[in-house]
């Protein structure tokens, strides 16, 4: 749905895009100091103001409150979850060689942990898996030369096919490192 977005102009627009609110606050910013603030020597430095002290909590409040409720959908918890608390994990093993994958099994049944074991044959890759609608539902950076796979467990919840592209850059056909992975229904 969203593949556009992985072609080189799709990329460039979406970054441009994203750019759009910082450079709004920017020239805001700079705009209310240039009328309404003229001379920021004449507010005294040694007090902090009812608003700064309001930004801080605001910002102590958010920082905090988003990083605990994001807790729980961390990949790495998540898989020590799975890893302890169930005994029917199916397991994957890949190898990510310029520009392709080597892997175990294709095929996975829905509802059951499966756990990715990934190493790489070459240089740098990664190992990112797409939701049919085009969200990432998790990413695994490859490196070469570890002594232990990397892993992460995952349970797709919906049959499908889901997408496998490479998100770290690693040469000329970097863009054209992808995989399909089908997701069906217990057996
Ligand atoms: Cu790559």
């Amino acid at each position: 749905m969203l593949d556009f977005l992985f072609s080189g102009w799709g990329a460039f627009w979406m970054t441009l895009f994203m750019l759009v609110p910082f450079a709004a606050v920017f020239y805001y910013v700079i705009w209310r100091k240039s009328v309404v603030d003229p001379s920021p020597e004449a507010t005294a430095r040694s007090k902090i103001s009812r608003v700064e002290v309001g930004w801080l909590a605001l910002v102590l409040v958010v920082f905090v409150g988003v990083n605990l409720a994001s807790l729980k959908y961390m990949p790495t918890l998540k898989s020590a979850h799975a890893a302890t608390t169930r005994t029917d994990i199916q397991n994957v093993d890949l190898t990510a060689t310029s520009w392709s994958y080597d892997m175990s099994s294709r095929r996975i049944e829905v509802g059951r942990p499966v756990r990715f074991s990934g190493r790489s044959g070459d240089t740098m890759h990664g190992f990112a898996v797409y939701h049919p609608d085009g969200r990432v539902l998790f990413t695994m950076m490859l490196m070469p030369g570890l002594s232990k796979p990397t892993s992460l467990i995952h349970t797709f919840s919906e049959p499908g096919k889901y997408k496998v592209r490479c998100l770290e850059y690693c040469g000329v056909a970097h863009h054209a490192m992808r995989d399909e992975i089908v997701v069906v229904a217990a057996s």
